[in-house]
Parts: structure tokens; C-alpha cells; sequence
């Protein structure tokens, strides 16, 4: 299987990178910039999403891809739209066009950041996203149903929460996700022949979850982390934030309370 990924100058895709030698001989790594720790059995092909011949160029001849490129923050919107609404547009169209068989899409757990830390969700929540951001991953996961279900594209999205050695502070034991768990889950997306169009969260096994990740563990997902592992390390650093109603109410955190209007911060 020759895979594409996309996004592959930054942490997550380095972090990836690694783990998918052996895996997957052949892969084809695309960024604005060219990462520097290129390995061997890794092809570079410089692309600009948001430039639609670039994506159909590093698209040719690709099987799978791991779309992780794009604006991993929030941003303006002029970068949120060009990297993440016509970047993502690009790269399903391509794809598609160029007859690769599977996407996995990293979306995040912004696209659905607003629910209440209070409420355990499942995939089947209607999208409330905490950012442009967040909008612009509904949106890459509503392009990606629409490349499913109209074009027979094998697509996977994936609502990371945070990749990272270990949960950083309160609301990470909740969403941390180990990235050999990601790989996994990326993997099931790549290869599991049931794949169609799918919605996982990308969490590790966290007793403080707020999602039901049933679905995933249907593909066959067995993650390895445990956040509570490390809750004494996280629960320290969390008591040197300041405290923080709207971060601290919400699923999307500070992501939540950026830009929030300061006269219902009740
Ligand atoms: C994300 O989607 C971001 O890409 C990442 O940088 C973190 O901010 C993460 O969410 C998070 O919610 O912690």
C-alpha cells in the first residue's frame, strides 16, 4: 500500500512518521516545508493545499492518505479558510480524481468542543464546534461523508484530542491520546476492509473520558495509554493555570473561552 501524508513537517506527523516505518514501505510525505529529519523509504513532494494542481501532484499514484495538513490552531479566518475549507476541498477532490481508495482525516475534538464536560458524547452528536477552527473540521468531516457515500471513497475521521508522551493537565486526562494509539487507530483506517465512513475519537483508554468511543473498539481498537497513569503529574500542572469558567465548563477548553463574549462569562 503506497500512502500519502500530508502535514508530515509537524509534531503529529513526525511522531507518525516513525511509528509507520516497516509498516508502510513505501510513503510519500507531503508539508509546505521539507522535514528535516527525512528517512530512508520516505518520498518528499513539496505541496501548498490551498493550490489544487500542487494536491493533485502529491495525490497521483497514492492509495491511502493520512490528511493531516492544514492550520492545527485556531486562526484567522483567511488562514482557517485556506488552509483547512480549500485545502481540505483540495485534497478530498484530488483524491478522489486520482482514484485513492482511502482518506483518514485528522479532525479534533473542537469540532464538537462546545458540549459540557458534564455530558458523555458518542459520535452521533450534532457538531458544536468551540472555534473556527472547529468548524473547519466539521466541515472536512462532512466533505469526507460526501466523498463516501456519493464516490465509494473509504473514509475515516478521526476527532483527536491531544497527542503527547502524557496528559499535560486536567482536561488532557480526559482527551489524551498516546500516539501509538493514534497509529492504531489510523491503521484501522488504512486497512480494516469494513471501513466506509467512519467517526472515532482519537483518545487512548482514559478513565476520565468524556466520549464513548464504542465505535472505534468495534473496528477492533484496543488502546495501550491510560491517562490516570499520570493523573498526579497533570493534576500538578493544572494547578498552575489560573482558573478559567468558560475553559473549565467546556469540552474545547481554552479553545471554548478564546474570543468568548466577556459579558455572559457568568
Ligand atoms: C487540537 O486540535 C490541536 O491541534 C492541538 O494543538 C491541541 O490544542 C488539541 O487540539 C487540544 O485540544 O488539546
Amino acid at each position: 500500500m503506497h500512502i500519502l501524508i500530508t502535514g508530515a513537517a509537524g509534531d503529529v506527523g513526525a511522531r507518525l512518521r516513525k511509528l509507520f516505518k516497516g509498516v508502510y514501505p513505501q510513503i510519500r510525505v507531503s508539508d509546505i516545508r521539507k522535514p528535516a529529519d527525512l528517512g530512508a523509504g520516505e518520498e518528499f513532494v513539496a505541496a501548498d493545499l490551498a493550490d489544487y494542481g500542487q494536491v493533485e501532484k502529491i495525490t497521483a499514484g497514492i492509495d491511502g492518505i493520512v490528511h493531516l495538513g492544514g492550520y492545527s490552531v485556531e486562526g484567522p479566518w483567511e488562514m482557517i479558510l485556506k488552509s483547512n475549507i480549500v485545502g481540505c476541498y483540495n485534497l478530498f477532490e484530488a483524491a478522489y480524481r486520482a482514484g485513492v481508495k482511502r482518506v483518514v482525516f485528522a479532525s479534533s475534538n473542537h469540532a464538537v468542543g462546545f458540549y459540557p464536560r458534564e455530558q458523555k458524547i458518542g459520535v452521533n452528536v450534532t457538531v458544536r464546534p468551540d472555534s473556527r477552527y472547529g468548524v473547519s473540521k466539521a466541515f472536512g468531516e462532512a466533505l469526507g461523508a460526501l466523498y463516501a457515500d456519493k464516490h465509494g471513497l473509504r473514509v475515516t475521521c478521526i476527532r483527536i484530542g491531544n497527542v503527547n508522551d502524557k496528559p499535560l493537565d486536567k482536561r488532557r486526562l480526559s482527551i489524551w491520546i498516546k500516539p501509538e494509539d493514534l497509529a492504531q487507530l489510523i491503521r484501522i483506517g488504512l486497512e480494516h476492509p469494513d471501513i466506509r465512513f467512519e467517526i472515532f475519537y482519537g483518545a487512548s483508554d482514559n478513565e476520565a473520558a468524556w466520549w464513548d468511543n464504542s465505535n472505534a473498539h468495534r473496528f477492533g481498537y484496543r488502546p495501550q495509554g491510560r491517562s490516570e497513569d499520570f493523573r498526579a503529574e497533570a493534576m500538578a500542572e493544572q494547578a498552575k493555570l489560573p482558573p478559567d469558567p468558560i475553559s473549565d465548563r467546556y469540552q474545547g477548553g481554552p479553545f471554548c473561552s478564546d474570543e468568548y463574549d466577556a459579558d455572559r462569562k457568568k
